[in-house]
């Protein structure tokens, strides 16, 4: 039997706790994704797309060297094959964020019905604000006089509107009233406004069977058409719906890393992405009853953290410690100290199950679209969370009570600022009186901010983990760009101080330190999950909005990055943003052909018809320079590359004003 290739550990992390529980699983003879990753080549033909099995008379390869060399049997060239592929990866990802909005949408109606014990409309100014985006009428008129509508009603009409956003037919999906004139403009002229998510979805899966759709710049307008549906659609409802539920984040202080964890008490973790069981959790954690039941046991107290994308979002709505990204997520487990995990949908290995096992962690399924082998399926019924995630506590406190294996928690935690919303960063920069972006285009146009990027998405153990995010952010913020960020990216940023005020004197050009000074934020503005980027897209259309920098989302001066990337949803958010017309450089891998008109289209073609493209680099440094070139070409086309001499204005000059 062929030896299998030893991982070299401190060539595949950055972070210190991921690699102390990797040199721990190795010695404990325990496989995780980086020991799989290093013993399995991704395979170079996939790789760059260039197979097709979309039928029976195939498989069918083609050459990734010299990709018009062979057809598919069908006569499929190279440019069907992967436009056919990448949008199937589009409608896979778009999928997963317009089933999780769902989910959210069918509580919410549940808690407007009245029918969810423990959940209620926790932030009333949000759903009125989402209302009026609506243009749902806030008042009634009764008797002559004009009164507020209801809660409930207003509740229950915004459902019955965002519902389309998944359900409708024909017509615009309902959040295109949020988005810029003239970006919609284009869209319309193009054919590429969303209908309702489902019907998209559908409709892109039925062009990509075999012998429908098979010219590749037509495939591209019905994926852009599907990825739309998601960034201004499912994955904005996701969001707007979690903020009316359960709150909209403000900024607060709060810790990411292993070191969360504590030896002496029991400690829960909670992976996945939907945050209805993460709240319930925090309640269950919270009851004084179990938390005399943990004491009895032994324990010093229950500790509840939080992994990926719903640990993000909670770490951004409450300050829940965050104890790892998508590839710690198998290394936490190594530590011994996890008494219980419980999970939800998407981006949950399955490796995690022989790892728990191994550990004798008890890992929970807790929703009926994802179980796993191995692990114990305790369904979460959202009228009453409590039971299942009561249950997971208590388990917890039996497995603390018996804990067999050896505990080892790296002592690594960081502290950072968390919550940024495109609300709060308004107040944040404008002041609570006057909150506007109007300071920071101001900056902008002045050039002490030279743009404005959006970093997010996964990790993937096919580059150093945390090592390309780290290095894109630093490049970005040294050349004073201020930096967005979501999902799992952002708990990488978190162990390195970019997410404090501090963080700015230390790492940021003078122009943006100067400015992070002044109104006491990071140079790095931490936004939530994956599903948050829809906070993104709002926020670029909030600037844009305020004047200066152009009409179209295409004028900013900005650029998107998913450099440790792994996962389909991550194509779809790269797709909206490209289509919203953002620049947006990937890393890792590209799923295109070098040399094939798909892949010019995508890196090329795409800007004439919607301002916005792919780029790639696997390299960090190659990768910021990337994207900061792209922000000094639209500053030079909005007229404001040369940096502007501060003035100081006389009592003349201010009574202008
Ligand atoms: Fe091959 Fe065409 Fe079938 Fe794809 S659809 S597997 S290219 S024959
Ligand atoms: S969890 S999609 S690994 S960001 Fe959203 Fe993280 Fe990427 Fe999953």
């Amino acid at each position: 039997m062929a030896k299998s290739k030893e991982l070299d550990i401190q060539a595949a992390s950055i972070c210190p706790s991921t690699i102390q529980m990797l040199e721990k699983a190795t010695k404990d003879g325990v496989k995780i994704s980086f020991h799989r990753a290093n013993e399995m080549s991704a395979c170079p033909i996939g790789a760059v797309s260039a197979c097709c099995k979309n039928c029976s008379m195939g498989p069918c390869r083609l050459s990734p060297k010299d990709p018009y060399a062979k057809q598919g049997v069908c006569g499929a060239t190279i440019d069907t094959i992967s436009a056919r592929n990448f949008a199937r990866m589009v409608v896979a990802g778009a999928a997963a964020h317009t089933d999780h909005g769902m989910g959210m949408l069918d509580c919410f109606k549940e808690v407007v019905h009245g029918k969810v014990d423990g959940f209620r409309i926790k932030d009333e100014r949000k759903l009125k604000e989402v209302c009026g985006y609506l243009e749902i009428p806030l008042t009634v008129e009764v008797d002559g006089e004009i009164k507020d509508r209801e809660i409930m009603e207003l509740g229950l009409e915004l459902a019955g509107e965002l519902e389309k956003t998944y359900t409708q037919v024909e017509g615009e999906i309902p959040f295109m009233k949020r988005v810029p004139e003239k970006t919609l403009e284009r869209w319309r002229e193009l054919g590429i406004v969303p209908r309702g998510a489902m019907r998209e979805l559908m409709e892109m899966m039925h062009r990509t069977h075999i012998g429908v759709d098979q010219e590749y710049v037509n495939i591209a307008r019905g994926f852009q058409r599907a990825a739309l549906s998601d960034g201004w659609g499912g994955s904005m409802v996701a969001t707007e719906l979690s903020d009316i539920l359960f709150g909209t984040p403000e900024p607060l202080a709060a810790y990411v890393d292993m070191g969360c964890l504590e030896e002496k008490s029991v400690n829960v973790v909670i992976n996945g992405h939907e945050p209805i069981m993460f709240e319930a959790m925090i309640d269950a954690v919270n009851d004084p009853k179990l938390i005399e039941k943990a004491k009895a046991a032994g324990a010093e107290g229950i500790v509840l953290a939080g992994m990926c994308c719903s640990g993000a979002e909670v770490l951004a709505r409450h300050g829940i410690p965050h104890a790892g990204n998508f590839m710690s997520t198998e290394a936490l487990l190594v530590t011994g100290a996890v008494d219980a995990m419980a999970v939800d949908v998407q981006c949950i290995k399955q490796g995690l199950s022989p790892v728990a096992k191994c550990y004798d962690t008890p890992l929970f399924t807790t929703n009926y679209r994802a179980h796993i082998e191995g692990a114990r399926h305790i369904q979460l019924d959202e009228t009453n969370p409590r039971e299942c995630v009561d249950e997971v506590v208590e388990e917890a406190i039996k497995r603390f009570q018996n804990r067999t294996k050896p505990v080892e928690i790296p002592q690594n935690k960081h502290i950072g600022i968390h919550g940024f919303t495109h609300e709060n960063i308004k107040y944040h920069l404008g002041g609570t009186y006057r909150a506007s972006y109007r300071p920071l285009n101001d900056a902008i146009i002045s050039g002490r901010i030279r743009g404005i990027a959006g970093v997010v998405g996964c990790t993937n153990p096919r580059v150093k983990h945390d090592w390309v995010h780290t290095e894109v952010v630093k490049e970005l913020v040294k050349n004073d760009v201020i930096v967005l960020m979501t999902g799992c990216a952002t708990i990488t940023i978190g162990k390195t101080g970019l997410l404090t005020p501090e963080g700015a004197a230390k790492f940021a050009g003078p122009g943006l330190a100067e400015v992070c000074e002044t109104v006491g934020i990071p140079p790095v503005l931490s936004l939530g999950s994956c599903v948050d980027n829809s906070r993104i897209l709002i926020a670029a259309s909030g600037v844009l909005e305020e004047g200066g920098l152009g009409e179209r989302l295409s004028d900013l001066p900005a650029a998107g990055s998913a450099p440790e990337w792994m996962s389909e949803k991550a194509i779809s958010i790269g797709q909206y943003f490209v289509s919203s017309g953002v620049y947006t450089v990937f890393g890792a891998a590209f799923p295109a052909t070098e040399g094939s008109k798909f892949k010019e289209h995508l890196f090329n073609g795409m800007e004439e018809e919607v301002g916005g493209k792919w780029d790639f680099a696997i390299d960090p440094y190659e990768h910021a320079a990337k994207m900061i070139a792209h922000i000094d070409k639209k500053r030079e086309a909005l007229g404001i590359n040369t940096k502007q001499e501060r003035k100081l204005f006389s009592m003349e000059d201010r009574r202008d004003l």
